[in-house]
């Protein structure tokens, strides 16, 4: 028959009430002995509590946000034959007597000499050499008593060395990636008021047994618990808070700021979080920098595509470079929706073949785009809200009309702006149209040529299609997606005749214009385009 085993939280040295900021074990888990069942933190450490047996977990007593104390029962199991930890007792597992308190960083006592202090790495229990992962304070700092001076990592925890006194940071003896041992010195203070917190009676610098650790009555029952490793974590974006690989004291800073550890990318040894860490990303998320912060989208897997076949690998251009996280952002934060028509611009193709010859001789090529910038104007100002964008609870409406226009170009994709387009005659438009496309695939535009514009239209009429999605060019809230003319026969209510359709794809940001205006937007352009007397208006 199975045993029972309690596995209980072990002696905590001076700390009593400890958060349990992560339940890693549920009722049915198997587990060995050393299985990490809980995360504790206090002020000054973050440690598992291990298993002292292996078998199944039958109850979990602890929950996570709950409190315990050394004794504090943590799980039940069913114990596998043989295989509790010598030593224990059946039913209750012996805590490890000043194990998990070693890892609580003590706070060492100091030593003191005439107005300065030396502040010693605590008794580290088993611990030796052990790595320095940040140092928290230079020289002239001021600090208080319990400021974190030094963040050190054994492989099983992670822990801050807090000042034993208040006072101004003299020298640093310590350095990021060395190794320190109890007794080593942390860093010395000058301008001490008086005697240090638990200091040594003597000037002596050795570190006199850890106030925090426990008083140890009996050595230790079994190795220290071991703190889950820090190799062994999850990576980083996939952790909750509980489980990101931070010390205490950056989990502090994280818990004040609201900063949710799971989503910061840590830049330290094995992803470890830093104080900087948290810092750039509450910045990042200031500045409305999500990408910054670390995706928060599923992530799309990345493949090894040369196990299927020969592959070869181009770096982007910098205008890809440059696009694509602004497409991606238009994508991922706007509500497109997308409105689709045709035009019948039978009319407007008979008027621009009669301009053809005066076109020429002004110097300028009429395609249908020229139309279609002149008309798009028009329904702007019938519907202004086309030439708006969102900024918080606000809508700004534009009074201008600077109309960006997608440019295929050897290079990747630009959108020059045609400035004050309502101030252009068709001519003027299609000089614009002109100069700014062969200047785009030249690269010789300049940067304020492709800024400032209020609504965009991606031709893809020279190229083909029916219909596509165009991406939102935000902050503007919407965009014309132009498809190749086709002839189709259209039914005037007495007979079908042949018209030249015009497909237009209207795609809009739906959090400030809604179907109904979608489609109303579409329909006048359409007669605009079909009626195209008011677009000719101004030429000679
Ligand atoms: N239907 C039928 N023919 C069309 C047409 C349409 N909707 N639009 C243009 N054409 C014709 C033009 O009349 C011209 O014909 P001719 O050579 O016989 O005179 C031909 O197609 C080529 O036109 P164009 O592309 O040189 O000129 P444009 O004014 O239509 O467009 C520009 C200019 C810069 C917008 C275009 O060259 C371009 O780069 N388009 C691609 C835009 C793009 O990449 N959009 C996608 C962005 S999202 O990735």
């Amino acid at each position: 028959m199975s045993q029972t085993i309690e596995v209980r939280v072990p002696d905590l040295g001076n700390f009593t009430e400890v958060g349990v900021i992560d339940v890693l074990v549920k009722a049915g888990d198997t587990v060995a002995i050393d299985t990490p069942l809980i995360t504790l933190e206090t002020e000054k450490a973050t440690m598992d509590v291990p298993s002292t047996a292996a078998g199944v977990i039958a109850k979990v007593h602890v929950q996570k946000g709950g409190k315990v104390s050394a004794g504090s029962l943590v799980v039940t199991l069913l114990a596998a034959k043989g295989t509790a930890t010598p030593g224990a007792s059946p039913a209750i597992a012996p805590a490890s007597a000043g194990t998990a308190a070693a890892a609580a960083a003590a706070v060492a006592p100091a030593a003191v000499t005439p107005r300065s202090v030396d502040v010693l790495v605590p008794d580290m229990g088993n611990f030796t050499e052990v790595g320095v992962i940040d140092v928290l304070v230079k020289v002239g700092d001021k600090v208080e008593v319990d400021t974190p001076l030094a963040t050190l990592e054994t492989e099983k925890a992670t822990m801050d060395v807090p000042s034993t006194a208040a006072g101004t940071v003299e020298a640093v003896h310590v350095q990021k990636g060395g190794k320190v041992s109890a007794g080593s010195r942390v860093v010395t203070l000058s301008g001490v008021a008086g005697p240090a917190q638990a200091a040594a009676p003597s000037t002596s610098s050795v570190a006199a047994p850890a106030t925090a650790a426990a008083p140890r009555a009996a050595p230790p029952a079994a190795p220290p618990p071991p703190a889950r490793a820090a190799a062994t974590l999850p990576p980083v974006n996939e952790t909750g808070f509980g489980t990101a690989h931070a010390g205490p004291s950056v989990r502090k800073l994280a818990r004040e700021l609201g900063v949710d550890l799971g989503r910061v990318k840590g830049s330290g040894q094995r992803g470890r979080i830093t104080h900087e860490d948290v810092k750039a990303w509450v910045k990042a998320m200031l500045s409305g920098g999500l990408q910054a912060a670390g995706p928060a989208l599923p992530q799309v897997p990345r493949v090894d595509f040369a196990k299927f076949g020969p592959v070869e690998v181009r770096p982007l251009g910098r205008i890809q470079k440059i696009s694509g996280p602004r497409l991606h952002a238009a994508w991922v934060n706007v509500p497109h929706v997308t409105q689709y028509d045709e035009a019948d611009i039978t009319a407007l193709e008979a008027e621009r073949a009669k301009l053809k010859d005066k076109a020429a001789a002004a110097g300028v090529k009429i395609t249908p785009l020229a139309f279609i910038v002149r008309a798009c104007v028009l329904a702007l100002k019938e519907y202004p809200v086309f030439n708006a964008s969102l900024d918080g609870e606000n809508m700004v409406l534009k009074k201008y009309f600077h109309v960006g226009f997608a440019a295929d170009t050897p290079n990747g994709l630009l959108v020059p702006v045609i400035r004050n387009a309502d101030q252009l005659d068709l001519f003027g438009i299609a000089h614009a149209l002109g100069d700014l496309s062969e200047r785009a695939r030249k690269g010789t535009l300049k940067g304020g040529e492709m800024q400032g514009g209020s609504f965009t239209i991606s031709s893809l009429g020279g190229i083909g299609g029916t219909a596509f999605t165009p991406i939102i060019n935000a902050p503007e809230v919407a965009i014309l997606g132009v498809s190749r003319t086709q002839v189709k026969p259209v039914w005037d209510g007495q007979e079908f005749k042949a018209r030249q359709m015009l497909p237009l794809s209207l795609s809009y940001d739906h959090r400030l214009i809604d179907g109904a205006m979608g489609a109303r937007f579409a329909v006048y352009l359409s007669k605009v385009l079909a009626d195209p007397d008011a677009l000719l208006a101004g030429l000679p």
